[in-house]
Parts: C-alpha cells; structure tokens; sequence
C-alpha cells in the first residue's frame, strides 16, 4: 500500500520546478534548492547550493535548477551543504579519495549514516532520490571492487531500518574519472511509492554474485503532488532478469534500456499518460554519442531536456545508463 493516503487535496502542491541552463549563474537566486552544475566548474561562490557533478558533458545543458515556488532556507550542518522548502530537501556531501582509498566500504557507511542522521534531525526522514558518483567505480578486483564496497556500506546502513526494502529512494551510481564520492538526494517529509520493474530482479534482490550485499535501491520511485505525480527513474541499463545483456552491442543496449523503462511506466501506472522532464544518458565511451544519440532523442521526443554525459557504469560489461524524471496528470 502506499505511504501517502488520501484525496489529492492532501498533497502539498508540486513544490520545486526544473530549469535547464547553458552556464552556471553567477549568483544563486533566493528561490533556488540546487545547481547541479556537469562538467568540471570553474571555483564559484560557495553557495551550498552548488552541486558540482564532475563528469564530461558531451551534449544538452550543463546546468539543472530546481527552484522552489516557496522560500528557501539553505545552509551546512554536520558535513552536509542543504536547501529546503518545508516540503523537500536537496542536500549534498563529499567524501575525499584518500577515505576511498583508505576504506571504500567504511566511508560509504560513513556518508550514509551522516545523511541518514541529518535528514531525521531536520525532519526530512524520506529519501526521495539520491544520486553518487563515485571515482574510479569498477577499480579493484572482485569484491574489493569499489562499486561493490561502496554497495556494501550503503547497506550496513541502509538495512538497520525496518522494512528498508519497501522505502528505497531510486537512485545513481555512475563513475567518474576524477576523484573522491559526491553524493546528493532529494529527500522529503514521506516517502514515495516505490515501484520496481518486472523484466528486472528488483536490485535489492540481486544473487551474490554481483557482490558481498545487493545494492540498496529502488527501479523508480513515485510522488503524489496536488498538481500530478512524479515518476523518478533510477538509472537503467540494459539488464534483464540480474543479467547485462548484448555485451559489446550499445545499440541493442539502448534498446533494451528503454524496454527497461517503458516497462517501468506500465507498472507505475499503465494508463497514465508520462511525459519525459528530464532525461540523462551516460556513456562509457563518448566516441559512441553519435551512433546512439538519435534513437535517444527520438524516444523522448517529449523533451528537450536531454543531457547526455561521458560516466563509468558500474558493471564493465555496460556502455550505457539512462535516468529519468516523467510526470503524469
Ligand atoms: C543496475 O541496474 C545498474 O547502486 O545505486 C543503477 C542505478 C545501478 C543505481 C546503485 C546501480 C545503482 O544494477 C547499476
């Protein structure tokens, strides 16, 4: 059953709005939550708002503002830089290379448990969507894999709650060539209704061997507004059951990629009608943008809000990851 009962009279209205720049604004206006700036940004102010994704962009806009239609309190407390409306919270930390180094599991539980601690004292105990970008993802061998320690630690956290695995955010996790771990999320007052995808083993659910612990997300997650709903599309790969299909074949990736995600609207809501927001496609290889961008474009036509960035995906075997924002009535 969903967290969230009642008539739409009840929901707080949408309470943030996206907009997509060509450069970072000098100064942040009073109404905004987030700059999420791609591509490495020149040192600005140090607006907490100011999120730099530190990924090559290879096409669309280099800035995402979420703004607020209310006023905003924005700040730092306990490692976390934040902005929030009353209705929702956009926070970020980071966690340096050499902690990486040092601990990778460890200093994911870190991070976690930091934002897990921050979010309840400020009254925001739902993670709605998070997002890491973590360097160097699929360094290491085996289970010493980066991506697999920083899986494990975000589950030592993560599955201290009761019942976690019904309230995952959706999420990303995409390497970088740079250094360290960003994180950052949208967190709010309840949580969403998660969805998970039926052509794919919910991640939660995956064997053991992609790793010590399966990793903590969900495929989608929905949020009820008095002005419609919002769908939050996790990262997608071509993965169908647990397994990477057509390795060494990207085309036939996007493909199934976006089978992934039209089964995911179904399963949301088969007779809604989703419009694509904000659609962001990771490549391994930025020589393939040309070969795969059209049929991308084509299959969210609905949007110019397409941004596609150069980004490791954490399993060798996949050339691309496709995350979205969809809204439907
Ligand atoms: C997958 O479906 C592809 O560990 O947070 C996508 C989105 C992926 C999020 C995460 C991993 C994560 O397993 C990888």
């Amino acid at each position: 059953m969903s967290p969230i009962h009642g008539s739409s009279a009840v929901y707080p209205p949408r309470p943030y709005a996206l907009r997509l720049l060509a450069a970072p604004p000098a100064v942040l206006g009073e109404r905004v939550l987030a700059c999420i700036e791609h591509g490495r940004a020149e040192p600005g102010d140090r607006d907490p708002r100011r999120i730099v994704v530190d990924l090559p962009l290879l096409s669309g806009a280099a800035v995402e503002v979420w703004e607020s239609l209310t006023p905003v309190t924005r700040g730092e407390r306990d490692g976390i830089a934040y902005a929030e409306n009353g209705t929702v919270l956009f926070g970020q930390l980071r966690i340096d290379e050499a902690a990486l180094v040092a601990d990778t599991d460890g200093a994911s539980a870190a991070a976690y448990a930091q934002i897990e601690n921050f979010l309840l004292a400020a009254g925001y105990p739902a993670t709605l969507r998070i997002w890491n970008y973590i360097a160097g993802i699929t360094r290491g061998t085996g289970d010493d894999e980066r991506y697999r320690q920083f899986v494990l630690g975000r589950y030592r956290v993560l599955a201290q709650r009761g019942g976690f695995e019904r309230e995952l955010p959706a999420a990303t996790a995409i390497g970088t060539a740079g250094e360290g771990l960003t994180i950052y999320f949208l967190a709010g007052r309840v949580p969403g209704a998660q969805v998970e995808n039926p052509r794919q083993t919910s991640a939660f659910r995956y064997p053991r061997e992609y790793g010590p612990r399966s990793p903590s997300f969900s495929r989608a997650n929905l949020l009820r507004w008095r002005d419609g709903r919002d769908l939050f599309v996790s990262g997608t790969a071509s993965i169908v059951g647990h397994q990477s299909l057509h390795v060494g074949n990207p085309a036939a990736q996007l493909d199934e990629t976006l089978a992934n995600i039209a089964a995911l609207l179904r399963e949301a809501d088969a007779s809604a009608r989703w419009r694509p927001q904000l659609v962001k496609l990771y490549l391994r290889d930025p020589a393939q943008r040309a070969a795969l961008q059209p049929r991308f474009a084509a299959a969210f036509a609905d949007t110019e809000a397409q941004i596609v960035l150069g980004g490791e995906i954490c399993r060798e075997g996949l050339d691309l990851e496709i995350e979205a924002l969809f809204r439907a009535e």
